[in-house]
């Protein structure tokens, strides 16, 4: 299959991250939905990354729903949801945080690169500056008592999920969101640069 997509997009890096650490083959292909979009919408005219290119040509948009069709073509000892139902459901509050996180992150970039200055809402932006603080303020709680991983002593999508938001925003918006802000999330994120799919896709 192939993975379409920049690693710069938590998005698409969590996919390839996740695909890696459950052992599932994939190409990647690089491409920019702004740099490369004649190639990209050649590709899919929805411009989406990621896409996912399964061997029968079919795509999926959309990285929680890749990840969800990903979890059925690999045996349960190599799913990266938590078997035991209260497991999946701090999860999948966890990945809500994170990926609410990325969202206004995005958000912030995106108002910050694309729109000239003098067309830039501050109420705007400090809307969006607070809910990602927010976001942050408890996803790190939901850390602070966590000194591997979430569940079952092996790192998950919540883990990956969250590392991969973190190393995003640290990486685009440093001004808004501090280390200092939440060490638990700083700690989570050096536990999981060290993992080999996290060397091998790099943000
Ligand atoms: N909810 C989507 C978000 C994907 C997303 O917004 N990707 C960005 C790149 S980081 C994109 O495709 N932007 C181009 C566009 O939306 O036009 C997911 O989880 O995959």
């Amino acid at each position: 299959m192939r993975l379409i997509g920049m690693l710069d997009s938590p998005y698409v890096r969590r996919v390839a991250v996740s695909l890696a650490m459950m052992d599932v083959p994939f190409a990647l292909e690089p491409l920019s939905v702004f740099r490369d979009l004649d190639a990209f919408a050649a590709i899919n005219p929805l411009v989406k990354a990621p896409t996912l290119v399964l061997d029968d040509g079919t795509q999926l948009v959309d990285s929680t729903l890749i990840l969800a069709v990903a979890e059925r073509l690999v045996p349960a000892a190599r799913h990266l949801m938590p078997a035991a139902t209260g497991d999946y459901v701090a999860a999948q509050r966890i990945i809500g945080l994170a990926l609410a996180a990325c969202e206004k992150t995005m958000q912030i970039a995106y108002e910050r690169r694309l729109r000239p200055v003098e067309k830039q809402h501050q109420p705007w932006l400090e809307r969006i500056q607070a809910q990602l603080i927010a976001a942050y303020t408890m996803l790190d709680a939901s850390f602070a008592d966590i000194d591997e991983w979430h569940a079952e002593g092996r790192p998950l999508q919540a883990d990956i999920t969250a590392a991969i938001a973190w190393q995003f925003t640290r990486a685009t918006v440093p001004d808004v969101v501090t280390l200092q802000r939440a060490p638990a999330l700083a700690a989570l994120s050096l536990r999981a640069a060290a993992l080999p799919a996290f060397l091998a896709y790099p943000g």
